[in-house]
């Protein structure tokens, strides 16, 4: 089957980072370490990025925008049915008035908001608009106009995983499916864990830590805690409800100071209460050589091979994921690591970004793959 092996001309790519916190402030979840490991593999094809980002953002690596305005109110905080809301000097609005302004220097815009107003003004831009879903179905008024904008811009739309896109209904296949990717040289492998456990992520009730610090609790095995305390009311909760959990937050860490603590654990536990878009976590976990338990809840349950790199257990159940601890002498570490350097590579995310772009553009001149 002919290929067409021609990659394509540089783009001049803008993307449009998340209105829910500045870039490096861990507010951005997932979403940051997407937008910062796509915009470095974009460049290293030798494309432009420029990117727009709530004023805040502490990123040195690359020339950001920085946008004054007020924050948006975090979607998982909002009942299905609310309307959509926007503050007075609303960062979402004013950021998307400044790439309404220079859209004509850019061949795609990249949207990373999980909001209504990138998707409403899709049609009202002469620059294509390509949105990368960073969720799962949260709201009615969301699905709504993300169905209208995959019926009207074919291709514009992508999601992490197949899990995730399922969670909106009515939308047409064939879906596009991103995964996700990282930068592999910055995950050291570790053979030889200490006597400690790994939890990862934003500190909010739809990550359900208590659970993981359950498990401290039953194996009497330490807990490490990273990430952003995002609902501080929630976090103390915990703390107050288990006064003697063998746990330690660390903070928000950089990724070189994370993976130097991951790297050292017996496995890191994922505790979703939602559908996990997809979870970053899993992965930088597996290029340490840490295997993964999660509930099997959206990505993590596509990403860890069962009995392999991890295990998927029932969701909700504290039991499943003390029984999957106790089982982990069986997993050989090094798979863990094999499997990360197999899917999850910043080149395969390059080029799946690169596909999705052309298809965009109408410029799907590559014969499909076999
Ligand atoms: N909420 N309204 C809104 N907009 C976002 O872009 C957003 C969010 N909540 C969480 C979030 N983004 C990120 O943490 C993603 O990585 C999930």
């Amino acid at each position: 089957m002919q290929n067409n092996l021609s990659s394509p001309q540089a783009l001049k790519l803008l993307f449009i980072s998340t209105p829910v916190g500045g870039l490096g402030t861990g507010l951005g979840g997932g979403v940051e370490l997407s937008l910062y490991n796509i915009a470095k593999e974009m460049l290293r094809r030798g494309h432009t990025v420029q990117i727009v980002a709530p004023s805040g953002s502490l990123w040195d690596e690359f020339p950001i925008i920085e946008i004054p305005g007020n924050l948006q109110i975090i979607a998982q905080s909002q009942e299905r049915k609310d309307p959509i809301s926007m503050p007075v000097n609303s960062v979402l609005g004013n950021m998307w008035e400044y790439a309404r302004q220079v859209q004509s220097e850019y061949d795609v815009i990249v949207n990373f908001a999980y909001d209504w107003l990138p998707f409403y003004l899709t049609p009202f831009f002469q620059t294509a608009i390509a949105h990368l879903v960073s969720m799962g179905s949260l709201s009615d008024a969301l699905d709504q106009i993300i169905y209208q904008v995959s019926q009207a811009f074919p291709h514009t739309i992508s999601f992490y995983t197949p899990s995730q896109g399922v969670t909106f209904p009515n939308l047409v296949p064939p879906l596009r499916y991103l995964s996700s990717g990282i930068d592999l040289s910055q995950y050291e492998f570790c053979g030889k864990p200490k006597n400690q456990l790994a939890w990862l992520g934003r500190i909010s009730p739809e990550k359900a830590l208590e659970d993981a610090v359950e498990v401290a609790v039953k194996t009497n095995i330490p807990l490490k805690i990273m990430g952003k305390i995002q609902d501080e009311e929630y976090w103390q909760q915990i703390c107050s409800d288990y006064p003697n959990a063998p746990i330690e937050y660390l903070g928000f860490l950089s990724t070189e100071k994370m993976q130097s603590v991951v790297r050292e654990c017996k496995a890191v536990l994922m505790t979703p209460r939602w559908v996990e878009a997809f979870g970053n976590v899993a992965i930088e976990a597996l290029a340490c050589g840490v295997p993964v338990i999660s509930y099997s809840r959206g990505g993590p349950s596509e990403i860890i091979q069962d009995g392999i790199t991890g295990f998927v257990v029932e969701p909700d159940s504290v039991t499943g994921l003390t029984d999957a601890v106790s089982k982990l002498d069986t997993i050989n570490r090094q798979d863990c690591r094999q499997q990360a350097e197999n899917d999850f590579s910043l080149e395969a995310l390059g080029l799946r970004f690169e596909d999705w772009f052309k298809a965009i553009l109408g410029r799907d001149d590559s014969v499909s793959r076999l």
